[in-house]
């Protein structure tokens, strides 16, 4: 694969750095230049979590609440019934969300009466003409088929962080294992949502490795969530150093250009961020976020309070998927930008 400059899509840390430690006005700048090529620079994707599964997970995730390995005091819930899961996926409909994502704690899919029953809910909330999203843990080939054909469109599986850093966070999966099952989920035709979190004590160079891990994927990740650690007692990263907002930004900025034509979604931790560095991330290019005033298990701002913030900044809910909004004539090829709006040549 070669990007439209004849280079491979893969980036190293120097071309990666080149980006992110431009000085910020360059840096948001070009990042303005990669949204507006693709995007409606005023729309935000508006999508809602609900957790369909809840804790006893038994992979030992540091930054998970749900995982059976920490005691956070949370209580552990069974697989929703399907018919509760449509009633919850209409009421988000109504709420103005586009986009349902369903998540269960589980290390992978096993066939059997859960799986179908989940299959039964996402056909669904697909016949309530929402986007569908599932975060299941790994799966094979047949299973990420059996999605496909329900009407489930992504697949949200993140890297997390670097290759490097994730011995420390998680020993009871491999970074390949994430990547194969990402494999499995583009050859079924889903689409694919990953991302990472920031603030687990990696450095800027783990977060722009993961950046580059990302962008290597070809083609690109449709949407790719940026999480900020939400410290959970119990968990080993209770007391992590929350990250540093502008490196958050400049992650964002950097993401956005990297992947010109994904969904960059300002994912967990926003309860914890001002309104102005959520409206600088919005500058630096994410243009998606979950709405509702829980994520999975732990709190997202207050419906109303996002709905003031993008209106004070007059931004508006993307309306139809991202495909139909991309702005006609400006599609470049994969990598392009990069090179053309960047101006390095990775
Ligand atoms: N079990 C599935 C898996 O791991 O892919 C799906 C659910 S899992 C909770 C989805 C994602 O939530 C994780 O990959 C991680 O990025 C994010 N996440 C979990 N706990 C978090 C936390 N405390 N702060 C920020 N993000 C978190
Ligand atoms: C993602 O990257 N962030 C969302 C979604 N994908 C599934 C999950 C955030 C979970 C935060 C911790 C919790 O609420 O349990
Ligand atoms: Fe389980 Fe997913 Fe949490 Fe890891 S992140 S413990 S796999 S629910």
């Amino acid at each position: 694969m070669t990007t439209a400059c004849g280079t491979p899509a893969t980036y190293d840390l120097v071309a990666l750095r080149a980006i992110y430690d431009l000085p910020l006005p360059e840096l948001i700048f070009r990042a303005q230049q990669a949204q507006r090529a693709h995007h409606d620079p005023a729309a935000v994707q508006l999508c809602t979590l609900q957790s369909i599964k809840t804790g006893r997970c038994p992979e030992n995730c540091a930054y998970c609440p749900q995982s059976a390995h920490h005691d956070t005091g949370l209580e552990a819930e069974q697989l929703m019934d399907s018919a509760d899961i449509i009633a919850s996926a209409r009421r988000a409909q109504q709420g103005g969300a586009a986009r349902f994502c369903m998540g269960a704690a589980w290390r992978e899919v096993r066939d059997g009466p859960q799986f179908d029953s989940v299959l039964d809910a996402v056909r669904g909330v697909s016949a309530l003409g929402l986007e569908v999203c599932c975060t299941l843990g790994m799966l094979n080939a047949a299973q990420a088929t059996r999605l496909k054909t329900a009407g489930c469109t992504v697949y949200n599986h993140n890297l997390d962080t670097s290759r490097e850093y994730y011995p420390e966070i998680i020993s009871t999966r491999t970074y390949d294992e994430r990547l194969e099952t990402l494999g499995r989920v583009r050859a079924a035709g889903l689409q694919v949502c990953s991302g990472g979190i920031l603030g687990m004590g990696e450095s800027v160079n783990d977060r722009l490795k993961m950046l580059g891990e990302l962008a290597a994927l070809d083609p690109h990740p449709d949407s790719v969530p940026i999480n900020a650690l939400v410290p959970v007692a119990g968990t080993p990263l209770a007391e992590r150093t929350p990250v540093d907002p502008i490196e958050f930004v400049r992650v964002i900025a950097t993401a956005r250009i990297l992947m010109p034509r994904a969904m960059v979604r300002l994912s967990a931790g926003r309860t914890e961020m001002s309104d102005e560095l959520q409206a600088l991330c919005y500058l630096a290019g994410a243009n998606s976020i979950f709405l509702g005033e829980k994520l999975l298990t732990t709190p997202n701002p207050e419906r109303s309070d996002d709905m003031k913030l993008l209106a004070r900044l007059g931004l508006h809910p993307l309306v139809g998927s991202p495909m139909e909004r991309a702005v006609p004539g400006a599609i470049a090829g994969h990598g392009e930008n990069v090179c053309t709006v960047a101006g390095v040549s990775a």
